[in-house]
C-alpha cells in the first residue's frame, strides 16, 4: 500500500501562476500537484494536497498528519517567518518533514531569511521553482526507505 504524505501549502500560494511570475513562475498549484503525483506514484507514495490561507487550518492538518501521514512536505508561505504555532505543531509530528520554498528566500528581503520551520525540518529547498516540490517528494521516499 502507498505511504501517505501530506503536502501542505500556506497563505497566498493559491495565487501561484496568477501574479508575480518573475518571482514565482507561471505554474499553478494544480500543475505542482500533477507533477508531484506522477513522481509519488513511481515511488510508492500517495500525496494529499491542501492549501490554506489560515494558520489554524494548517495546524489542524499537521495534527491530522500525526494519525494519517508518514511524512509532511510543507511550504508555509510567509508563516515560515513568523509562526511559532506552526513550529510547535510540527514538533508534535514524529515523521520526516521537508520544507519547500519556490523562491530563494535568502536572495530576498532579510525578513524572509529566517524560517521557524527550518528548526524542525530534515531538509529545506528554496529557489528551485516548482521543481523543489518534486525533488522533495523524491527525497521523502529516500528518508522513509532509510
Ligand atoms: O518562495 C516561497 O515559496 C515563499 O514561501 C512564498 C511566500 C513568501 O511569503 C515566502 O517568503 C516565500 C508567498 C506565497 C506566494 O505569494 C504569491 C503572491 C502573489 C502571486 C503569487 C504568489
Amino acid at each position: 500500500m502507498a505511504r501517505m504524505i501530506f503536502m501542505l501549502n500556506g497563505p497566498n500560494l493559491n495565487l501561484l501562476g496568477e501574479r508575480q511570475p518573475e518571482v514565482y513562475g507561471h505554474d499553478t498549484l494544480t500543475d505542482i500537484a500533477r507533477d508531484c503525483d506522477l513522481a509519488a506514484e513511481q515511488l510508492g507514495l500517495k500525496l494529499m494536497h491542501v492549501q490554506s490561507n489560515h494558520e489554524g487550518q494548517l495546524i489542524d492538518w499537521i495534527q491530522q498528519a500525526r494519525e494519517e501521514a508518514e511524512g509532511i512536505i510543507m511550504n508555509p508561505g510567509a508563516l515560515s517567518h513568523s509562526s511559532i504555532a506552526i513550529l510547535d505543531a510540527l514538533n508534535s509530528f514524529e515523521g520526516p518533514l521537508l520544507e519547500v520554498h519556490v523562491s530563494n528566500i535568502h536572495k530576498r528581503e532579510s525578513f524572509r531569511h529566517h524560517s521557524y520551520m527550518s528548526l524542525r525540518a530534515e531538509g529545506v529547498i528554496a529557489g528551485f521553482g516548482i521543481d523543489g516540490y518534486r525533488i522533495s517528494v523524491q527525497h521523502m521516499a529516500k528518508l522513509l526507505a532509510a
